[in-house]
């Protein structure tokens, strides 16, 4: 099989905004997230003395289940709120009332039967409404869009793991869909058994809805090839991905994550 990793985006009728450059020499903040970033990001919101932009990003957070990014994506949502950032999250599947009834559809234990292919075209239909009715609008208003999952998560899902040819997930996301390219990728790594036995530790204490566990059923090998085939997207788009250990504690996993934020400028 043929991989194809690179979904070309289309570049899409946006505000104008500042081109990103990365400056180096940034220390990280402690564990608790108090301590002083040395990046500066061109804007007007302060972090620790330094400055965090306020012109519109567009953040996708990757992971397999169990990696926390559920989590961090609400620390860092809080932190750009509490610094002025004008900051919508969102997710996919599920980000607009009609995906919410299509994450249902895709999420359900029941629907064990499902076939690959249905499983694509119903990401791709969560993405269309999404896209449109979500992420172009508050880019186009000048506001940060935070999402949990986005295309990545096709490639590595529907691709590595279930075996769809990436061909056919590319052209279907380069011809149907009007797809908008992260400014950053933050992908959330660690070794699947540790993610699946936190996602079930969640489930079976009732944190989670085991309405939504069909993929958490998948057998470890499964996640193994979604884990693999994400640091392959990483490892070939080194400029648009970080890849941060989620298995460190959550402060260290928070500071590391606001830390590679501040310092796109
Ligand atoms: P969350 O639980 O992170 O919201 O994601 C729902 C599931 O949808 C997730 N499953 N697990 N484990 C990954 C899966 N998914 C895909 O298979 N393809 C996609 O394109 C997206 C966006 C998610």
């Amino acid at each position: 099989m043929v991989y194809v990793f690179k979904i070309r985006f289309v570049p899409a009728d946006l505000t104008p905004r500042p081109p990103l450059r990365r400056r180096g020499g940034v220390s990280l903040p402690s564990p608790s997230g108090e301590g002083q970033g040395v990046g500066f990001i061109g804007g007007g919101v302060k972090w620790g003395g330094q400055r965090v932009r306020s012109y519109r990003m567009f953040i996708t957070f990757e992971g397999i289940e169990g990696s926390g990014k559920t989590t961090q994506i609400r620390h860092l949502a809080e932190f750009l709120r509490d610094r002025g950032c004008d900051c919508v999250l969102t997710r996919e599947p599920g980000g607009t009332e009609i995906g919410k009834k299509i994450r249902a559809i895709l999420l359900d234990p029941e629907n064990k039967g499902m076939d690959s292919l249905t499983e694509l075209l119903l990401y791709t239909a969560d993405r269309i409404q999404h896209i449109k009715s979500v992420i172009k609008p508050c880019l186009s208003q000048g506001k940060t869009v935070l999402c949990d999952r986005y295309a990545d998560a096709t490639i590595a899902y529907q691709g590595f793991a279930r075996g769809l040819d990436t061909e056919v997930i590319r052209r279907v996301h380069e011809q149907i869909l009007e797809i908008v390219k992260p400014d950053l990728t933050i992908l959330l790594d660690l070794p699947p058994e540790i993610g699946l036995s936190r996602a079930w530790k969640q489930i079976r204490s009732g944190a989670r809805t085991g309405q939504e566990s069909r993929f958490e059923q998948e057998l470890l090998a499964f996640h193994e090839k979604v884990r693999g085939g994400y640091l392959e997207i990483a490892r070939r788009e080194p400029e648009r991905f970080r890849v941060i250990d989620a298995s460190q504690n959550e402060n260290r996993v928070r500071a590391e994550i606001i830390n590679t934020v501040i310092t796109i400028v």
